[in-house]
């Protein structure tokens, strides 16, 4: 248990720690010489129990509440300070709120310097303290009466924390790992140390861990638990860590950093919160300027209403809160707003959503989110995101803004049946409902386009995202459609979307034809292929019917429109990417239409016609005469070579295709399937 005074200056904090644990916490020699406090002190003693008490003694000159503040951040227990000579004074009553705010509600006033006082007076004092913590939590604490000059009541008010921390609620040591550093300093023969208050989880020696918000990498070399050696420091306890690491020394790391487990280092400078404001202070109105104050760090901060109204004394609004620097939080803290001349507390709350968004922070969807993100339980807290926009969760970002253990939540999403989404680096959940959703709107949509055009392949995927509720983001649907997919709801053809069912099949008259047009525009001529007049010439067959059958073919993905009338073997098509994507590779700057003409041995016309067919996939990016290649879209002319459809099922036929390496002439070896069997979306639809 951490124990930490407050109370107004020279109430008698520091002696009332000393007299406790023998220990004179006031180091300093301005301290020595101007007989207050001024910057924390922390002692340590040991319980009968073999457990250890720490505690933290804070300053109570008005000057100071700054680190009065970083101090009360990590206490579990309070001793409200009251000198029976001087009463409730000015700091008093702001110590108290701040611990309030804080959400400290266990704790004894301490009546000091009693030798000074006759026993009325004391009586007399007991209304007023009653009377200063009515209405905050520590509301109704126990009062007990001290002198360190005398020493009355010392020995029983030890006896009574002893006892208090046998029945203090352990922090949790489920979650991950976070300590909120107070001090940082350098020790000869042992490096870097830095101290503070374990705010949850645990750390062994030889962890990595990272500074935050810096992200500064260190391994923890050695741990002092509560003062003591230890292999392990836990959530509750005050920790001194040896680090070591690159750019890790005493000035790398500040009050106010938190050292962490590197996956819940994401530092934020924009956070929706709840805000309490103290009954004693002025409205807070639109871009309010304040210095927040959170765990041991400090930050100046703007708030930003997220209700229609300004905030009245005494009132309670959500708000988000914009940051002038980046700091490392976790939803559900505590914080602390003061105003900007660091006179006065103005009020505190808790984070709600650690990446606030900057624009539509106030829609009615945002605000609804907001309460399931209020929600303290996280079990409670997904259920209630899962049922509101957007729908879905971002299962990664929840663990750790929450510091949740990331196992914690794999349970949690089995026990809640969400369906889970693995996307690049995270995992997305939503609700069994929502998903029913989703998969009858894909299905009902794909019929219904089947219906209509029998003779196309799909829907392109953008545009059936686009016709769906719930609209998820691009990635995510493409990753809920892949589920989809492996389930054999819907079949995935390049860009294009289908149900497994739709297959568009030549006719036994057309398949003829095709077998012989098909190796007019294969072989040596495949980059220079006839076109449709040609083949019509060179065949016999009428213009009308070649056209035809090659835009049948197009949507069937054995061809590319890539000029009008002018069709190319989609193999050839991918064929001709690589060589792009080569040429790219060699000039960083881009290419030019000579040099691909050079590769292709072609004329310039159908060079150009080919790239301009390429821009307009925006497979190649073009500047001026020089072209790039854009890798996102560059999987729709690739051949996934993983990917050997059964052929014969769809009514498509292998193809040479190969993946070639231009310049041997090496990979151009037939395969069967590959590109063929994925279909290009109409050049219309394609563009997202
Ligand atoms: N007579 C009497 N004097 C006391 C008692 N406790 C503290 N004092 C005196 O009060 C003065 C202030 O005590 P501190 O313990 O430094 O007060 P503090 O609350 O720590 O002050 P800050 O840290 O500056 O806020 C000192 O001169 C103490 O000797 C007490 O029980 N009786
Ligand atoms: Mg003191």
């Amino acid at each position: 248990m951490i124990i930490g005074t407050a109370g107004h200056v020279d109430h008698g904090k520091t002696a009332l720690v000393r007299a406790l644990t023998g220990v004179d916490t006031d180091r300093l020699k301005e301290e020595k010489a101007r007989g207050i406090s001024i910057d924390l002190g922390f002692a340590y003693m040991p319980a009968p129990d073999g457990g250890v008490l720490g505690f933290v003694d804070v300053p109570g000159h008005e000057k100071f509440i700054h680190n009065m503040l970083a101090g009360a951040g990590g206490i579990d227990f309070v001793l409200l300070v009251v000198a029976a000579d001087d009463g409730i004074m000015p700091q008093t009553r702001e110590h108290v709120a701040i611990v309030d705010l804080l959400g400290v509600e266990r704790g004894v006033v301490v009546l000091t310097k009693i030798d000074l006082a006759a026993v009325e007076r004391r009586e007399a004092l007991k209304a007023e303290i009653a009377d200063a913590l009515a209405g905050t939590a520590l509301v109704g604490l126990d009062v007990v009466s001290v002198s360190t000059v005398s020493g009355e009541g010392i020995d029983a008010l030890r006896a009574r924390l002893f006892a208090e921390a046998l029945v203090a609620t352990p922090r949790p040591v489920s979650k991950r790992f976070r300590l909120a550093v107070d001090r940082s300093f350098s020790l000869t023969g042992v490096g870097t140390v830095v101290t503070g208050t374990v705010l949850s989880g645990a750390v062994a020696v030889g962890d990595h861990v990272k500074v935050s918000p810096s992200g500064i990498s260190a391994r923890v070399r050695s741990i002092h638990a509560q003062n003591r050696p230890a292999e392990r420091g836990e959530a509750g306890e005050r920790c001194a860590l040896n680090l070591t690491g690159d750019g890790i020394d005493k000035n790398a790391v500040h009050r106010g950093d938190v050292v962490l487990d590197a996956g819940l280092h994401a530092p934020t400078d924009r956070i929706d919160a709840t805000l309490r404001l103290l009954p004693s202070e002025p409205t807070v109105t639109q871009w309010f300027p304040t210095r927040l104050h959170h765990a041991a760090a400090e930050a100046g901060a703007r708030v930003v209403l997220l209700a229609d109204r300004p905030i009245a004394p005494g009132a309670e609004a959500r708000v988000q809160l914009v940051l002038e620097r980046p700091i490392a939080a976790a939803a559900g803290d505590r914080f602390v707003l003061r105003d900007t001349s660091a006179q006065r507390t103005i009020g505190g709350g808790r984070f709600i959503n650690l990446h606030a968004p900057a624009r539509k922070r106030r829609t009615l969807e945002r605000l609804k989110q907001l309460d399931a993100l209020a929600t303290t339980d996280p079990n409670e807290a997904l259920i209630a995101l899962c049922e509101c926009a957007p729908y879905y969760v971002d299962l990664t970002a929840f663990t750790r803004d929450r510091a949740l253990a990331t196992d914690h939540v794999e349970h949690l999403a089995v026990e809640l049946g969400l369906v889970r989404i693995a996307l690049q680096n995270t995992f997305a959940a939503m609700s069994q409902a929502t998903w029913a959703v989703l998969k009858a709107g894909v299905v009902s949509k794909l019929t219904a386009f089947h219906a209509d055009n029998p003779d196309l392949p799909g829907v392109g995927m953008e545009r059936l995202r686009l016709q769906l509720q719930p609209r998820l983001p691009a990635p995510l649907f493409a990753a809920a459609l892949q589920n989809l997919a492996q389930v054999k709801d819907v079949a995935l053809d390049g860009a294009w979307v289908r149900l497994p069912s739709h297959e568009i099949r030549l006719t036994a008259a057309e398949e003829a034809i095709w077998q012989k047009v098909r190796h007019l525009i294969a072989g040596e001529e495949r980059f220079r292929p006839p076109r449709v007049r040609d083949i019509a010439g060179l065949t016999g067959i009428g213009e009308a019917k070649v056209r035809h059958l090659f835009k049948l073919a197009s949507r069937i993905g054995k061809v590319d429109e890539v000029a009008r009338d002018h069709f190319f073997l989609r193999s050839t098509v991918a064929e001709m990417a690589d060589i792009a994507a080569d040429l790219a590779a060699e000039a960083p700057n881009g290419f030019t239409a000579a040099e691909f003409r050079d590769q292709l041995d072609n004329g310039r016309k159908v060079t150009i016609q080919i790239l301009e067919f390429f821009d307009r996939h925006s497979v190649t990016l073009r500047r001026g005469d020089l072209r790039r290649i854009n890798k996102h879209r560059r999987y729709l002319f690739r051949r996934p070579d993983e990917e050997l459809s059964d052929t014969s099922e769809h009514g498509r036929e292998s193809s040479l295709v190969g993946r070639p390496d231009f310049k041997s002439g090496k990979g151009r070896e037939p395969v069967f399937g590959g590109f063929d069997s994925h279909s290009l979306p109409p050049i219309s639809r394609s563009k997202r």
